[in-house]
């Protein structure tokens, strides 16, 4: 067995044996209650699944396994130029410990051996449009790789519940391993003609992915280990998350629960908000007619937003209320490699326009920047201006997470997710009792 599989194994089940006394004999126990107001606003902060590989606190922001991003740079094997690889990751996740740099490379060659793409990937990408929405090709992508799934063939033959996880690792593995080709495979036919790139195997998963869009840069390979790494999770209970976890509690295989998860990441609220946001700035810059706008012109097209009664992408959060440390990272990136930017400086200067904006509503929770704020203007900076291919990297990185909490339902024995609806007339029947 394989190292990282075998240290799961190990910590998984005496986990297993641990949660199922805690329910047979504590499951009783009250732990929150439940308002309208989280009925009708989105089930906010209602604690109703377990999820072993990040937290999110509110005002701190993102933490793995306990790990903040400025520790996870500080502690995870990294790069020449110091930035985490997302292999170090997503050994953190599954198994709780920080990797050692050779156990990170064992993984990263782990997955170079697995990247053995199935022939019909290829040839039902080629049958679609070239212009179909990168995220569509991506999800089409995954699920033309279902066919190839561990779990649904080991099922198929009576796999005993004890066994779910092992064949869930397998195709967790195999298919972190098979993303970044099947994405740069969609970034090379819609954008550059066609004309694919073939891997490096002497390269880590993030230079090899940098590799096959088209950039030996050192910066950028740098920039994609970071942004692997932090768009990996975020806890449970965003919407891609909780959709994997969702369709993987059906015992759906993992190709068919994460291809669900990226179609609730295509949505322009969650992951496609990259895409929104350098949309929108580029917008903003057309109609000022300035590439360096002013405070006061930012301040002013951000109202003229809000008149059409849009959201500004970029900014607001379901659960932080501070700036995201994912964006403070991007920031950091960018003062240390991007020396001059209009379009950096431009995001910056948003950033000190648009909080005090939004809290003048009075109705916005969190008005600061989220994940999507800046990671555009960083990727337009190394050449890559084909906005609606940015959900798909978010995508490739939200693999690690979702893949590696899929794992540990599996191996927790957790069931069917079912919770429970109510209709308007039960709402307005507790409003009168009460
Ligand atoms: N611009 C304008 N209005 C905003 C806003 C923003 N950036 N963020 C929130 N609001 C509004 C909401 O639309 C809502 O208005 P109504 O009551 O009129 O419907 C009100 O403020 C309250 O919303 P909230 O409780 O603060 O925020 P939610 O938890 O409902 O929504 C989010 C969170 C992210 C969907 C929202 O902030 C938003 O739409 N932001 C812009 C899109 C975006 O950047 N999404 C990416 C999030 C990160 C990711 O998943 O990648």
């Amino acid at each position: 067995m394989e190292a990282l599989k075998q240290k799961f194994a190990d910590k998984a089940l005496a986990l297993y044996q641990e949660l199922r006394t805690i329910a047979k004999e504590k499951g009783s126990t009250k732990v929150d209650e439940v308002t309208l107001g989280q009925v009708l606003g989105g089930a906010r902060g209602i604690k109703m699944m377990l999820w072993e590989t990040s937290q999110l606190d509110a005002t701190k922001g993102i933490r793995f396994r306990g790990y903040s991003i400025p520790e996870v740079k500080e502690k995870l094997p990294s790069g020449p130029q110091g930035e985490p690889k997302p292999e170090g990751l997503f050994w953190l996740m599954l198994t709780g410990e920080v990797p050692t740099a050779e156990q990170v490379d064992a993984l990263t060659q782990e997955w170079h051996r697995r990247a053995d793409i199935p022939q019909q990937v290829y040839t039902t990408l080629d049958s679609m449009p070239a212009d179909t929405h990168p995220m569509t090709q991506f999800t089409i992508g995954i699920m033309a790789m279902q066919s190839d799934s561990v779990f649904s063939r080991r099922y198929a033959e009576g796999l005993p519940k004890s066994e779910y996880w092992d064949a869930v690792y397998e195709d967790s593995m195999n298919l972190i391993a098979r993303l970044p080709h099947v994405a740069a495979y969609i970034y090379r036919r819609a954008f550059k003609g066609g004309a694919h790139i073939e891997p490096d195997t002497s390269l880590d998963y993030s230079a090899n992915y940098a590799h096959m869009l088209g950039s030996d840069d050192e910066d950028f390979r740098s920039l994609m280990r970071l942004y692997l790494t932090i768009h990996a999770d975020h806890e449970g209970g965003n919407a891609s998350a909780h959709t994997v976890s969702l369709v993987g509690s059906t015992l759906s295989d993992p190709y068919l629960a994460f291809s669900a998860g990226m179609n609730a990441l295509a949505g322009p609220l969650h992951g496609l908000a990259n895409q929104e946001v350098i949309k929108w700035i580029f917008e903003m810059i057309d109609s000022l007619g300035t590439e360096t706008p002013t405070e006061e012109q930012i301040a002013d097209y951000v109202q003229q937003t809000l008149d059409e009664g849009k959201v500004i992408p970029g900014y607001g959060h379901a659960v932080l209320r501070e700036p995201d440390p994912r964006f403070t990272a991007q920031r950091r990136f960018a003062e240390q490699y991007v020396k001059d930017s209009d379009l950096i400086t431009t995001v910056w200067k948003i950033f000190d326009v648009v909080p005090p904006i939004l809290q003048g509503l009075g109705k916005v929770k969190n008005p600061w920047p989220n994940v999507d704020a800046h990671s555009g203007a960083l990727l337009v900076h190394y050449g890559f201006r084909e906005f609606s291919y940015y959900t798909v990297l978010f995508g490739v990185s939200r693999a690690f997470g979702v893949l590696a909490a899929g794992i540990w339902s599996r191996a927790l024995g957790m069931p069917l997710e079912r919770p429970k609806s109510v209709t308007s007339d039960w709402v307005k029947a507790q409003v009168k009792d009460n």
